[in-house]
């Protein structure tokens, strides 16, 4: 039997622990026959990594902090000579500092824009132009967003700046790699108690309002991320390229 993703390679950043979305998009992938290598930031976050890697047949790890341009260039030459080629590429990074999300979003300061869009905005440009000569088949590039980026969510600050920055990439990007037949493409997703959401303070009062407002009502569950994510990476989605696709169970065409 061939599955959709069979002889696929793809590689995931972004995985923290059995909570990531990047997680999540990794066991869509794999149980869709692609092979999944799986990077994680540093030593610290490699004994977390490892045991998840270990729960899936034929995955790899790797080391790769994507703030570094000399990691993610190593990185590809490694997975160059091992696999020689590349399918799909999952982006599922953002970091700002935490007082950046704690502040009023004026008191922004320089060196927190700075890192917010250096960890979630630039790290994408320069993985995909790592990733692309890998790509000889063509490809997808998945990358994620949140609603933040274009209405105000409270103390989402510096985060939606870098989001609206971020879908703006996706496009760009779209359009530099399509002559390449690469896509690239962003899933906006609702409220997930993930590792990056814990801390936020009143988390728990936006889940709730978010599923009394959505037209599902309720939240959307990661594993809804995930096979959104293995759309986006299979040949179902050949015709999507520069998209922002909503996995929030309907929240954003909500007016009121
Ligand atoms: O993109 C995000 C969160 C990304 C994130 C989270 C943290 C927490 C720890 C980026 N940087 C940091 N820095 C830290 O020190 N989300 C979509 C989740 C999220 O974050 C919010 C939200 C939601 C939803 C922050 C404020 C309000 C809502």
């Amino acid at each position: 039997m061939s599955s959709t993703l069979e002889g696929r390679i793809a590689v995931v950043f972004g995985v923290a622990n059995k909570r990531s979305i990047a997680w999540s998009i990794a066991q869509g992938l794999h149980q869709a026959g692609a092979k999944v290598l799986i990077t994680y930031q540093n030593e610290r976050l490699e004994q977390e990594a490892k045991d998840l890697i270990e729960s899936l047949p034929g995955a790899e790890g790797y080391m790769c902090d994507v703030s570094s341009d000399a990691e993610i260039d190593k990185l590809f030459a490694q997975l160059k000579e091992r696999h020689g080629k590349l399918h799909v590429v999952v982006h599922s990074v953002a970091f700002a500092p935490a007082d950046e999300l704690k502040n009023d979003f004026i008191n922004t300061t320089r060196e927190g824009f700075r890192i917010a869009h250096d960890v979630s905005v630039y790290s994408l440009i320069a993985v995909s132009r790592a990733a692309a000569p890998l790509m000889t088949d063509g490809g997808s590039i998945i990358t994620m967003s949140y609603y933040g980026a274009e209405k105000v969510v409270p103390h989402y600050n510096v985060m939606a700046v870098a989001k609206a920055a971020l879908e703006c990439t996706v496009r760009y990007l779209a359009f530099d790699l399509g002559k390449h037949k690469i896509r690239v493409n962003a899933i906006s997703a609702g409220p997930i108690k993930t590792l990056a959401a814990r801390g936020i303070s009143g988390l728990g009062d936006m889940l709730k309002s978010h599923a009394e407002r959505a037209p599902l009502g309720r939240n959307v569950e990661v594993a809804e991320v995930g096979s959104t994510g293995v759309f986006l990476a299979s040949d179902g989605s050949s015709g999507i390229t520069g998209e922002v696709i909503y996995v929030d169970c309907g929240y954003n065409i909500m007016g009121f």
